[in-house]
């Protein structure tokens, strides 16, 4: 009977843990010019509608509130029989962060840009994947 408890107990652990990973199954940190700016989705990048939340903090992690994110373009480099393709995804300001539908349309490289105005001057944050 102990056995099985503590048994019981591991899963019940491991649901838990698994719970809470989801919640933020993506975060990423993008550092430039002593700014940051953090994505954090409920879901990995995948084909489809990726929801992400973006976050504009200082390098010692204050947020900046005149920041604003103005875009998020996703670009896939020519492939084989296809070429190039560049996305400009629309972005909301919601509370003291940003939300982004990121439409990615198919699997393959893409190369995110993340583009951020502070005191009128852009920033440039940048990252790739393959789906
Ligand atoms: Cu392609």
């Amino acid at each position: 009977m102990k056995k099985y408890s503590f048994l019981v107990f591991l899963i019940i652990a491991s649901l838990i843990f698994i719970a809470c990973q989801k919640k933020e199954a993506f975060k990423k940190e993008l550092v430039n010019d002593g700014y940051k700016v953090v994505i954090i989705s409920d879901q990995p990048p995948h084909v489809g509608i990726n929801k992400w939340k973006i976050f504009v903090y200082t390098a010692d992690g204050k947020p900046v509130e005149n920041a604003v994110v103005k875009n998020v373009n996703g670009y896939m480099p020519p492939m084989p029989g296809m070429p190039e393709m560049s996305f400009d995804y629309k972005v909301q300001k919601v509370a003291d962060y940003f939300e982004s539908d990121v439409n990615l349309s198919m699997g393959g490289t893409w190369q995110m840009t993340i583009l951020v105005e502070i005191d009128g001057k852009p920033y440039e944050f940048k990252f790739g994947f393959n789906l």
